[in-house]
């Protein structure tokens, strides 16, 4: 893996910043299945662990007004959006503090204030939302563009054509971004798709399609902030393939034995956060005591979250009548 930063040429801070975001989700995401083997959350949990330089470069091409939607597998991509990881952890404790009051748990997380709209848990079923909230913004005559992230299966589903049909007829602005991580459970993409480069699903929209290394942050980064200017200047939708993969089963009830262990290190060797640490110090921009210090940091942070959410009191009852409707 070649990392570059020719492109949009990022300053130390921010480039400091994309490391410390990677590992706050890595630390957050390695705190989750002891605390669920304890019982202390609930449901499904779908952990974004190998994934982080995919959801950490397309928060940072982003501005803060643009929109984020995604699939059930989005604890990372919700912090890297901005939301502190308390109410995030005290989501999946189920508590009242959590970012969607304790009721949508892992796969259904929710930030309006920060433009993280969901959080889904049908495949693909939030791909012509992302494209509703895409229209609303033409409508409005703003300026703001969505990304959707959404997983490799979900390229197989009827309604990311017709998604992708109507971004491309009304030029909405959506950079569409499929997180290719090699399985959808425990079916592979050869095995799921006639199509192998998922990139390629899209040249049937006229829609500009390209493949990117998910495990090369600023490689993400940079197709990324591109596609999400084109958006922003008009030119309408984008679609994006990063290629990555999940170090942790489908969800905590899968031990992944569809998977070699030859497959694994190979991947583990391409671990986005080491290999850009190693970056950072050998183009000068930190020390392996800052490196160091900041896994110590955010594994602090980390441990606040856990409290903060173990403090946080249940949803009263009647929480069970609010929230169903928009208007209730
Ligand atoms: C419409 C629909 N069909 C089936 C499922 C069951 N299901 C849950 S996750 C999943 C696999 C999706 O894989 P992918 O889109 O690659 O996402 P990943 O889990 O790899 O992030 C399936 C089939 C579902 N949730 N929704
Ligand atoms: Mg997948």
């Amino acid at each position: 893996m070649t990392l570059k930063n020719d492109c949009f040429r990022l300053g130390a801070s921010e480039l400091m910043r994309i490391y410390r975001d990677m590992v706050r989700i890595r630390e957050f995401e390695e705190a989750c299945p002891a605390l669920y083997s304890q019982g202390k959350m609930g449901g499904f949990l779908h952990l974004y662990s190998g994934q982080e330089a995919v959801g950490v470069g397309v928060a940072h091409a982003m501005h803060r007004e643009d929109f984020m939607v995604s699939a059930y597998r989005e604890h990372g991509l919700i912090l890297a959006k901005g939301t502190p990881p308390g109410p995030v952890m005290a989501e999946l404790f189920g508590k009242v503090t959590g970012v969607s009051r304790g009721k949508g748990g892992s796969m259904h997380m929710f930030d309006a204030e920060r433009r993280f709209m969901g959080g889904y848990g049908i495949v693909a079923g939030h791909l012509p939302l992302a494209v509703g909230l895409g229209f609303s913004i033409l409508y409005r005559e703003s300026d703001e563009v969505v990304v959707c992230l959404f997983g490799d299966g979900a390229t197989n589903q009827g309604v990311f054509h017709e998604a992708m049909n109507m971004a491309a007829l009304y030029k909405v602005p959506v950079v569409f971004v499929c997180e290719n991580n090699g399985y959808g459970i425990g079916t592979s993409v050869g095995r799921a798709s006639s199509v192998e480069q998922l990139y390629k699903k899209s040249c049937a929209y006229e829609t500009p399609g390209s493949r990117v290394d998910g495990m090369n942050v600023l490689e993400v980064y940079d197709a990324v902030r591109q596609a999400i200017n084109r958006a922003r200047e008009g030119a309408g939708p984008s679609y994006i393939e990063a290629v990555t993969y999940r170090f942790r089963g489908h969800s905590i009830s899968d031990p992944g034995t569809y998977r070699s262990e030859q497959e694994r290190k190979m991947w583990k060797e391409r671990d986005p956060i080491p290999n850009f640490s190693r970056w950072l110090i050998d183009q000068g921009y930190a020390g392996e005591a800052i490196i160091q210090g900041i896994v110590e940091e955010e594994r602090a942070l980390i441990a606040k979250a856990i409290e903060f959410a173990e403090k946080s009191p249940d949803p009263d009852l009647e929480e069970l009548w609010t929230d169903v409707y928009a208007d209730a």
